[in-house]
């Protein structure tokens, strides 16, 4: 919670901060809190300014601000931080204000606003505050519309957020190692009316990825495409807190890609619709149902739909690697090799030796050694077993009779009787035969259809 925030190096630091500001018609620099704790903080309720529905990040929290005449200023301290992966798994990163990615900016259409932005980065930075339509110099491309914030600096962004919707934020300086490190955040503009696309629960949260070799703290910054962590906020399965919802709640699920690749995300149980993009909503006469919708890279969607199926269910990258954490790729298939045996032998050379594929076992139910601060590929036990998932996975708890603003994890979903898959105990049914001749196959003999004749061209 806010009541956590603390003030950055204190008055002697907001000083220097001050100096290096020009144009500012503040005095001192605002707070800049931070955040340490990698769980989901409550919504942020507007203390002033305009009214709007606060948003809840996913492990993550809402920037507090400081109201100047009328002008929201926001606290931006760019600076390296330890992120809690998952239990188990620690990263140095770097971030904002405490964290990776860094805190939710929350205004309201028309608000204007001024973010002062420190770095405490060991090289320059800048911010780029993707989607807003505003002057051109306050676009935050480092080069092309201002110099970079050097080690120690603070600079001013001033603006009016002139349309609602969904962006985030990110540094627009050495681009690959900054991101590669975990330096982004989310930014919602609430539109004027509060009523105007009011939802009950509207969560917010970023894609983004990571290359950190097993046994190791710091994350890779010359991988371009293999990367080994993917996450939302910087988190991973079962350290994604669950969403949860109310029966019966109308709830918007918002996220960004800042990853190097596209993400399909998919809910189980429930259709929605996407009703915004980071150039803003769409009208509701050019929606369509879905299950899952595909991010591409920088692209940020909404998602909308009425939880009216209470459960447990599973929201996720339908990319199956994408919902698996650090691994090695350079194992062959062994699915119709009969391992048995196989184990034995290895394990008198190699103890810790395990098969995977046949009669080997799936790998979330495995406990294999790992080095020190790594976490399995997958994990997350739950009510019936191994979940054997890892990454961008979470879940959405419905439940009825949750209180309005109560996000408290109610455990697991109490199905009703009869309402579970359960193994088949009676007689077996005879199987249909297919209408039509079947070839004669001999027991045991695989019949190849083989094209002779023509050269291999390759691929
Ligand atoms: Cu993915």
């Amino acid at each position: 919670m806010t009541s956590r925030r603390t003030f950055l190096g204190g008055a002697g630091v907001a000083l220097v901060g001050a100096a290096a500001v020009k144009r500012s018609a503040a005095a001192s620099l605002p707070e800049a809190p931070t955040q340490g704790s990698p769980n989901t903080m409550a919504p942020l309720a507007p203390p002033n300014g305009r009214p709007y529905n606060p948003v809840v990040t996913l492990n993550g929290w809402t920037l507090p601000w400081r109201m100047n005449n009328g002008v929201k200023e926001f606290h931006l301290v760019a600076e390296p931080v330890v992120r809690e992966i998952a239990p188990g798994m620690k990263a140095n990163m770097w971030g904002y204000n405490g964290q990776s990615p860094g805190p939710t900016i929350e205004v309201v259409e028309g608000d204007r606003v001024r973010i002062f932005v420190t770095n405490k980065l060991p090289e320059h930075t800048s911010i780029h505050w993707h989607g807003q339509i505003l002057p051109c110099g306050m676009d935050g491309v480092t080069g092309l519309t201002q110099p970079g914030i050097d080690p120690g600096k603070t600079f001013m962004y001033e603006f009016v957020a002139r349309h609602a919707g969904t962006f985030m934020y990110h540094p627009h300086a050495d681009e690959m190692v900054q991101m590669a490190m975990g330096m982004m955040g989310f930014w919602v503009t609430h539109p004027k009316n509060p009523a105007q696309h009011a939802v009950d629960r509207d969560f917010v949260f970023l894609l983004n990825a990571y290359d950190i070799e097993p046994g190791s703290y710091t994350p890779k910054v010359n991988t371009m495409l293999d990367f080994n962590l993917w996450t939302f906020n910087s988190r991973v399965f079962p350290g994604i807190d669950p969403m949860v919802v109310r029966l019966g709640d109308r709830v918007r699920i918002r996220a960004g890609n800042l990853s190097m690749t596209n993400h399909p995300l998919h809910v189980h149980g429930h259709r929605f619709e996407v009703t915004g993009t980071d150039g803003g909503s769409i009208p509701p006469s050019a929606r369509w149902p879905e299950v899952t919708t595909d991010l591409g890279v920088g692209q940020m969607r909404a998602i909308e739909f009425v939880a009216d199926n209470p459960g447990d269910w599973a929201f996720h990258c339908h990319k199956s690697h994408h919902t698996m954490n650090a691994m090695g790729h350079s194992v062959p298939t062994m699915i119709g090799v009969d391992q048995r045996g196989v184990a034995q032998k290895i394990n008198s050379l190699v103890p810790d030796y395990m098969v995977m594929g046949d009669k080997g076992g799936s790998m979330g139910g495995m406990q294999m050694p790992l080095p020190e601060n790594t976490l399995p590929m997958m994990s997350g036990e739950g009510p019936f077993g191994p979940i054997d998932m890892g990454g961008m996975f979470t879940t959405l708890k419905v439940r009825a009779g949750l209180a309005r603003n109560d996000y408290t994890d109610p455990g697991w979903y109490k199905h009703p009787k009869g309402s579970v898959a359960v193994e088949w105990s009676g007689d077996m049914p005879a199987a249909a035969a297919a209408p039509g001749k079947a070839p004669a196959t001999v027991p045991g003999e695989t019949i190849m259809n083989v094209k002779k004749g023509g050269a291999h061209h390759g691929h």
